[in-house]
């Protein structure tokens, strides 16, 4: 399995929380190494057009509202299948069906206010780096 990129956003509902340090402690510990990371305000317009995917879904203004209701950590994760080991770590997007270990189950509020966010593919991993990042900023 080779080392690969994903990207990663500690959620309004866990920097309000003071969690940043203890999910980032559960990615490393993951085996994820954060080779770029900055704590911004997302506008509406950014936040729309990072879940563009999602325009259509009943919950879509919710989830913007609640995106930009607090500062956010995006990060960029680099490890061995990173994608996935990241969503291993992230757990079920509903904290209810999260398991046992997993950032949702230990920290989400709810299916919304769910702590992480973590790229679902590889292609989509260099979609959403490519939103927040440079390629300056990231240093692995
Ligand atoms: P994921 O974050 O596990 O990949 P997605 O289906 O891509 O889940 O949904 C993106 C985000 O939208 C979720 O992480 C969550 O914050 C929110 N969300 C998903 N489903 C619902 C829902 O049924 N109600 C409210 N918010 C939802
Ligand atoms: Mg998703």
């Amino acid at each position: 399995m080779a080392v690969t990129r994903t990207f990663s956003i500690i959620k309004p509902d866990a920097t309000r929380r003071n969690l940043t340090g203890a999910i980032t402690k559960m990615l490393e510990d993951a085996g994820l190494r954060v080779v770029a990371s900055k704590r911004i305000q997302m506008t509406k317009e950014q936040a729309e057009g990072f879940y563009a995917v999602h325009a259509e879904r009943p919950f879509f203004n919710d989830l913007v509202s609640f995106m930009i209701s607090g500062p956010v950590v995006v990060q960029v994760l680099e490890g061995e299948d990173a994608v996935k080991a990241n969503r291993d770590v992230m757990g079920a997007t509903n904290p209810a069906d999260a398991a046992d270990g997993t950032i949702r189950k230990t920290f989400a509020e709810s299916i919304e206010a769910n702590s992480a966010h973590g790229s679902d593919s590889d292609e989509n991993a260099a979609i959403e780096i490519a939103y927040f990042f440079k390629p300056e900023e990231i240093v692995g």
